[in-house]
């Protein structure tokens, strides 16, 4: 978990706005980001959770796990108290300088030993060498849909036999009914959680063309593409859900 200094109450839609820029990941949204995904993202911290159970299982001994778009480091907190493997280290990564500041913080407050390295980069950039678990936690949907084929064949490539890609999205469903009932049961989510009708739908505009969900076939048809051996969903609640891909 992270540190309280960490839990600044999410109001960056509750005020109507003129225009509704783009959504990106600057200093006000990494100020108050833990907030923010746990009132948005149902079973965000069970996710969370699960990943130390699923490092203990798959971090092998002198190793390299990798969290791909590590926000503020709640993942790589996670991995770092399941690795019970000697020798392994982390490389968490993400563009936002925001967010690369604030995991480093976040670290620093962490007493658990193996070393994390926080490098402020796009994941399309990063070299993956010698890795039993690399983490993609609700970011391979902010890479554009032509471009997420290649990002995996990279992680495959780079990963040991027997490692796992854990990858969590926000998926779309091809059921047009049950595309509306879901997506209309994550806004009642939201609500429930204290978001009101104008924040809800001023951020579903901002994320509109930044956000791009996909359906679970799609993703796990890639994943076989790229390589992987077994794939299939281990969590989903709504239209949120999280697989494992392993090599
Ligand atoms: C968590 N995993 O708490 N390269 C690097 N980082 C990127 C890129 C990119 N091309 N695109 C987006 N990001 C985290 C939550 S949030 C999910 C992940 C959400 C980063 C972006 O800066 C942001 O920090 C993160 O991916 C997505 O477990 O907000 O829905």
């Amino acid at each position: 978990m992270l540190h309280s200094e960490f839990m600044n109450k999410d109001k960056l839609y509750s005020e109507s706005l003129a225009h509704i820029a783009n959504f990106n990941f600057d200093a006000h949204v990494a100020d108050v980001f833990p907030d923010m995904i746990e009132r948005s993202v149902p079973g965000y911290r069970a996710i969370i959770t699960m990943i130390e159970t699923l490092t203990e299982h798959y971090a092998q001994p002198d190793s390299t796990l990798y969290d791909l778009g590590c926000s503020l480091g709640a993942a790589t907190l996670s991995m770092r108290r399941g690795i019970s493997a000697d020798g392994c280290r982390i490389v968490s990564v993400d563009n936002s300088t925001a967010m690369t500041k604030r995991c480093r913080k976040a670290l620093d407050r962490d007493l658990s030993d193996p070393p994390v390295d926080v490098v402020c980069d796009d994941i399309r950039n990063v070299k993956i060498n010698n890795a039993s678990v690399v983490v993609l936690n609700f970011t391979l949907q902010f890479i554009p849909p032509k471009e997420r084929a290649q990002l995996l064949e990279k992680i495959h490539n780079g990963m040991r036999p027997g490692g796992v890609l854990i990858l969590s999205e926000k998926v779309r469903f091809a059921d047009e009914h049950l595309n509306h009932l879901l997506t209309d049961i994550h806004h009642n989510f939201k609500r429930a959680h204290g978001y009101s009708d104008l924040e809800v739908s001023q951020k579903r505009s901002a994320l509109e063309n930044v956000l791009i969900p996909e359906t679970i076939a799609t993703h796990r048809e890639r994943l076989m593409q790229a390589g992987f051996s077994s794939v299939d969903v281990w969590f989903q609640c709504f239209n949120f859900m999280s697989m494992l891909a392993v090599k």
